[in-house]
This record gives C-alpha cells, structure tokens and sequence, in this order.
C-alpha cells in the first residue's frame, strides 16, 4: 500500500509557510518512513509573494525528501476586505473546492489534514471527507489560549477591550492588561476581530492543536489549555508542543556583509535592530531610533527596511540619507552599521558578537532569538506582537521591557530607545542581568527538547503515533 499521506495547507507568508513546511519535515522524520508529505499551495495574490514561495518550493523539491506539492488552481482575491486577518482568512475559505477535490483526488491515502490556523473553514471539508484535521498554530501558546478563551470573552466582556475595567483573564497566564492584545481584538466592529473569533471557536472541533513552542517556555498555559481551562464546557483539544520549529541552515560559504561586520566587534556588544519581514522605516522613527542608538554609545546593527511590496529596489544610501539624521551615518561609522535590505537573522543571532535583539516581537524571531540564548527588548508593531512582548516580559522574563506608544503608531521616543538598549546591553543593568540569564536557560531548554527524549520530540512521537493510528 502507498505511504499514507499528511496533507499541509500552510498560508504563504514567510512566517507561516516555512514554520509549517519545517514542522512537516520534522513529522515525516520521526514517522520513520510511514508517512508522507503533501503541501497544498495556495497561490498568493501579488507578485512578490507568488516568487518568494516558488522560491522555497524548488528548495524543498531538491531536499530529496518525500515531499509533494500540490498547487491548488488561481482564485480571485475577495474584495472590500479591512484587514489582512479578514483578507487572509476568506481568501483560503474561497479554496474549499479546490481543497475538497485536491484531498479526495489524492492517490496516496490521507492520513490527516493539517491546517493554519488562519484555514479553519476547512475543518467543514476534512469532516465532509472524514479526514482527521489539525490546526497548526505558527504563533505561541498563549496566543492560541487566547483565541481558544476568545469567544467566551466576547461575551463576557461588553465594551471593546480597550475600555474595559481590570485586566484580562486568559488562563495559565498573569492578568493581561487589555492594551497588550493583539491588533485585531482590540475592534469589535472590525471583521478580523469576527474572524478571530470565529477561529478561536473552531480549534477544538480539530483532532488537536499543533503550537510550535516548547513546553519549558510557555509551561502553565500549555497547561491551561491542555486541561480545559481556556474553553469551559467544550472538551479541550489535545495539544502537540513541538518547536522552536525553526530552519536553521549552515551559514553561507561566503559569508555576508553584515556577519564580516560582526567579526570585527567584541563578544555580546551588539545591539541588533530588525522587524520582521514586512520591515519598518517610517521617517519620524528612524530619527527617533537613530538618536537613541547614538546616545546609548552602544554597537548596533540596524535592519532597516520597508515592506518588500513597496517595491522590489531595496533604499539606497541616498535614501537612508532621507530616513536619517543629517551626518548620522558619518557619526557612527565605528558605532554601527545601518543594513538596508532583508539580512541573514538567523546567522546574525547565531554571532557571538550579538548581545540583545530590539525585535518586533513575531514569534519565528523570538524562537530565534531563544535558539541562541539572546534577550531581548521587544518593539510590538502588528498582529499578535502586543501579546507577544507582555509574555516575554511578564511570564518568560527573556526581555527587557520599553515603553510603545500605541496610539501613536506604535511609537518610540529616541529618549526610550536609548534606555532599553542600556537595560539590555549594560552588565551592570539589574534587568539585563535577568533577562540574559533567563535567555541562556531558555536555550538550553529549547535545545534539550527537540533532542532525543526532550518534550517536543516526545509530542511530536505522540502526534505521529496518533496520526499513523488512524490512518
Ligand atoms: N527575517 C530575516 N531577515 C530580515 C527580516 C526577517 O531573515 O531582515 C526572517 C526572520 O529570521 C524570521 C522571519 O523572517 O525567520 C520573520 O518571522 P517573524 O519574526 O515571525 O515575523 P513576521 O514575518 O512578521 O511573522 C508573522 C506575524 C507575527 C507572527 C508570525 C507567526 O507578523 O506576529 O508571530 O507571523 O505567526
């Protein structure tokens, strides 16, 4: 009989799609050869996203492995949508079909459907099918408890969270303050708050809850939602902690500017700035940033970068020139290097010059972050990264915290910048102290689960017993 088969639907967002891809190679190896792989690959809208996921497609076609893709037809984008969460989850809700006929017209038997978290409508199809389905939540556990507690919020709290009296209660977490929610809870009338919503309710109709993170790091609201605190009367999903799912490849032969950059700088004196994929270069900030970078006296490395859809032309040094204080550039030439384009993350962490890591706060680079025992001072931007850097702060104590004006987009003042980056970066700072300390455990702690016998080898046997049973 055929190897039966785990069908990934990822959405294409680096951030998903690689952290799916990779948790389905790490399925595949533990199976020990009794299942397959088959990625179904919505084809993005937008031309940057369509080369960026072909890209990583042909990397993984020549991995050898037993990996198959599947691209489901072009649909047509939905229109009038307010937000990304609403964009991104009825963009793959108008996939069904195709969904349904890929799945059903597969040769090899489907052992079960593993789902983004943001592709929860087609839990209707793997019931249609009687296929066991998955989520896969790319993000950490406690944001999956607060989608899973989210529903019963809706209605417990009447006001938008923003105005609501006390703080929050999400299980196997400290209070949360209604200003660290994510973006799209804090609108009730906005249709991604509906969606999220609406995800959070479907989760426990999957088989189980797929969260790349690790026990050790997120151990009492894995807790929570294991024993069915996050969702009062409806029975709790199993849960699979099985990160840092996290590709790690071996640095480049010729190894990048900004890595030669590093040689050149002592051990843990650099502070690293970057924000994810979509970047952030507003000019106001980037004045803000470089004014608190030159007055902390601190090394810094800067990734700074728009969104890759403005435009493909990475800014040039006139651009920076527009973005930055006149003579920043000039000033600081010993101080730091300013990186203008996407820069190699993983290998600038790995770097032992690195010391502190100014993130957005998405969850890949805090895994990274923690990969390499690196603390952090998180700067939340979008999506769930509010929540993000309360957890980091106030239950993983890996960070240092710094203060975000919200409603001012998320602004930092030059003043506040330069404060953190000390607290981060200074060997005498009480909070930096902490943070590095309990950085180091928390690599150790990351590396020993993914090993032999360590807790997400184990939930990843257990997810591939599981899925192997039914099969
Ligand atoms: N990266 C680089 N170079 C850069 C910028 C980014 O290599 O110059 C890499 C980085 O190493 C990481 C990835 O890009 O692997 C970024 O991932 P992540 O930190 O998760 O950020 P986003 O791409 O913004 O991720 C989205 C959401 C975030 C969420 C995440 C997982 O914005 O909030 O946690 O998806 O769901």
């Amino acid at each position: 009989m055929a190897t039966p088969t785990v069908v990934l639907l990822p959405v294409w967002a680096a951030g998903h799609l690689m952290s799916m891809l990779d948790a389905g190679k790490r399925l595949l190896a533990r199976s020990g050869g009794a299942l397959s792989l088959t990625v179904l690959v919505v084809q993005p809208p937008g031309e940057s996203h369509r080369s960026e996921v072909a890209a990583h497609i042909r990397r993984e076609e020549a991995s050898g492995l037993d990996i198959r893709f599947h691209h489901l037809p072009a649909v047509e984008p939905p229109a009038d949508c307010l937000g990304i969460e609403e964009f991104v989850s009825r963009f793959v809700q108008l996939h069904a079909a195709h969904v349904r006929a890929a799945v059903s017209g597969l040769a090899r038997p489907v052992a079960a459907l593993v789902l983004d978290f943001f592709c929860t409508t087609m839990l209707d199809v793997s019931r249609e099918l009687a296929v066991p389905a998955y989520v896969y939540v790319t993000a950490d556990a406690a944001f999956c408890a607060l989608l899973l507690r989210l529903p019963a919020l809706h209605e417990e709290v009447a006001v938008e969270f923003g105005e609501m009296e006390g703080m929050v209660d999400v299980p196997g977490l400290p209070p949360v303050p209604p200003s660290c929610l994510p973006v799209p809870v804090m609108d009730k009338k906005n249709p991604n708050y509906t969606w999220f919503v609406y995800h959070g309710r479907r989760f426990t109709e999957a088989k189980g809850v797929i969260i790349n993170t690790v026990t050790e790091l997120e151990r009492s609201v894995l807790a929570a939602i294991g024993d069915g605190r996050c969702t009062p009367g409806v029975p709790a999903p199993a849960v699979y902690p099985v990160g840092p799912v996290l590709s790690v490849t071996p640095p480049a032969e010729r190894p990048h500017e900004c890595v030669r950059w590093l040689d050149a700088q002592p051990p843990a004196s650099v502070v690293l700035l970057c924000f994810g994929s979509m970047g952030f270069s507003t000019a106001a900030q980037a004045h803000e940033i470089a004014h608190g970078l030159e007055r902390s006296g601190h090394r810094f490395l800067w990734v700074l970068r728009g969104p890759p859809a403005a435009g493909a032309r990475e800014p040039s040094d006139a651009d920076l020139g527009k973005l930055l204080p006149e003579g920043f550039l000039g000033r600081t030439k010993e101080q730091g290097l300013v990186w203008p384009a996407k820069a190699p993350q993983k290998e600038i962490l790995a770097h032992a010059a690195v010391g502190g890591f100014v993130t957005h706060g998405g969850w890949n680079s805090i895994l990274e972050s923690l990969w390499f025992g690196v603390p952090m001072a998180p700067w939340p931007l979008y999506a769930e990264q509010h929540l993000n850097a309360f957890t980091l702060v106030a239950c993983m104590g890996v960070a240092v915290a710094m203060e975000v004006d919200r409603e001012r987009n998320n602004f930092v003042a030059a003043a506040e910048l330069e404060r953190a980056v000390k607290a981060l970066m200074e060997r005498d700072s009480e909070e930096g102290r902490r943070a590095r300390e309990k950085a180091a455990e928390m690599k150790a702690a990351c590396r020993k689960a993914v090993e032999e016998g360590g807790s997400s080898y184990s939930a990843l046997g257990r997810l591939s017993e599981e899925i192997i049973k039914g099969a």
